[in-house]
């Protein structure tokens, strides 16, 4: 049982790493995933990469307003996404997770329709893009205010404990978010209750331009877990099984009752901080250039080589099979067609007050003047 062997030590002053930058395996355990359950991971990350372009290539084109891009985050996505229940436990993840909703398997279509706002969307298009949700899969609709839900995540936790049945809670958040009184709240409180809930921080060292020795004094993010009385654990997040095996491991600790932690996964964003940056006004190119040798997707590949499991042909096959799955998600999104403004009126009130009411005549005589349906 996990539990009963540790095999990462919190509050380590060194990132915990299973594989080498040269795709060996250097962890001082052996490793217990097949080869199908590897090569799913391996998916995952390229899926995330291939999502991310295709996302930057939509708002270029102005279909959609906003994307915050995710490449160089994938390792903790997917390592993240590997390491709970799907459908059991619950996710609150923040606008850059892209890369964990789609490892989870929320449905492209959706996905896309989200970030385009139509029909195929299940929130309606009431939300800005990259703020995915879904009930199916036990996903919290990702809020913008920074760090708003840790709290309600907490919550959760804690309703998952009184409900006794093992289940566990997963928030994401990055670097800058544990800077918000809202995230001090919700740790704090969870550590004094005993929540079953494990703290992601996918600290890319930036929040937005403020980099991280602006952002904080402490000396990381995994330290401040000493203050709430829970382990703090640093991990390479550019290598993908080292996230998922910290993660297992604090789940499954919290599904056991031992209470929540904090996880820092070392990352590093390749692009802007969003569709709205210009991250050469604040960080040297030099700096970029030498995380992307770190690449996340390359490290595992170099892993999977060394194994035999991989190679040009499946490197090449997976890329158009992707590609392809992404084209008919773009298109089934786009086919679904605009959202119908009418929905505004619809969802809160049980029975539509007078006012809205009439706004909503209003509207309705407007189209049919303008020759649509009303
Ligand atoms: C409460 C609040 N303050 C400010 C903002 C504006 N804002 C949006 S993203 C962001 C940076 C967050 O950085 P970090 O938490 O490190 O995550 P990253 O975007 O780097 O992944 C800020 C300040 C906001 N959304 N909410």
């Amino acid at each position: 049982m996990i539990t009963d062997s540790p095999r990462f030590e919190p509050f380590s002053p060194d990132p915990h790493a299973v594989i080498s930058e040269s795709g060996e395996w250097i962890a001082p355990f052996d490793l217990d995933l097949d080869d199908d359950t590897l090569r799913g991971m391996y998916r995952n990350l390229v899926l995330a990469r291939l999502i991310d372009e295709r996302l930057v290539r939509l708002q270029r084109l102005g279909k959609t307003s906003f994307v915050a891009p995710g490449a160089g985050h994938e390792g903790a996505q997917v390592g993240i996404a590997h390491a709970i229940e799907i459908g059991r436990d619950w996710l609150y993840p923040y606008y850059r997770d892209t890369g964990l909703v789609a490892a989870i398997g929320w449905p492209l279509e959706k996905l896309f329709g989200q970030m385009l706002a139509t029909r195929a969307d299940p929130a309606r298009g009431r939300q800005m893009p990259a703020h995915p949700g879904s009930r199916a899969l036990n996903v919290f609709t990702v809020a913008s205010p920074i760090a708003s839900h840790v709290p309600p995540a907490v919550g959760t936790a804690l309703s998952q404990k009184i409900a006794g049945k093992g289940d566990v809670t997963v928030c994401t958040f990055g670097d800058g978010a544990t800077s918000e009184g809202d995230w001090h709240a919700g740790v704090n409180f969870a550590g004094a209750q005993g929540a079953p809930i494990v703290f992601a921080c996918e600290n890319n060292r930036y929040a937005i331009s403020v980099d991280l020795n602006h952002q904080t004094g402490s000396g990381g993010i995994a330290a401040k877990a000493h203050a709430y009385g829970m382990p703090g654990y640093l991990v390479d997040g550019m290598d993908v099984l080292a996230c998922y095996y910290v993660m297992r491991e604090v789940v499954a600790n919290a599904r056991e009752g031992l209470g929540p932690a904090l996880v820092e996964m070392a990352v590093y964003r390749y692009g802007p901080h969003s569709s709205a940056d210009d991250d050469s006004r604040y960080r040297p190119a030099e700096e970029v250039a030498a995380w992307r040798l770190r690449d996340p997707i390359a490290r595992l590949r170099r892993f999977l080589e060394r194994r035999s499991l991989w190679g040009d042909e499946a490197e090449e096959g997976l890329r158009s099979e992707i590609a392809g799955e992404l084209d008919e998600a773009v298109a089934a999104a786009e086919a679904a067609g605009p959202q119908d403004v009418d929905t505004l009126f619809e969802d809160v009130f049980a029975e539509l007050p007078a006012h809205l009411e009439r706004q909503r005549e209003r509207y309705r005589l407007a189209r049919r003047a303008a020759g649509e349906d009303g």
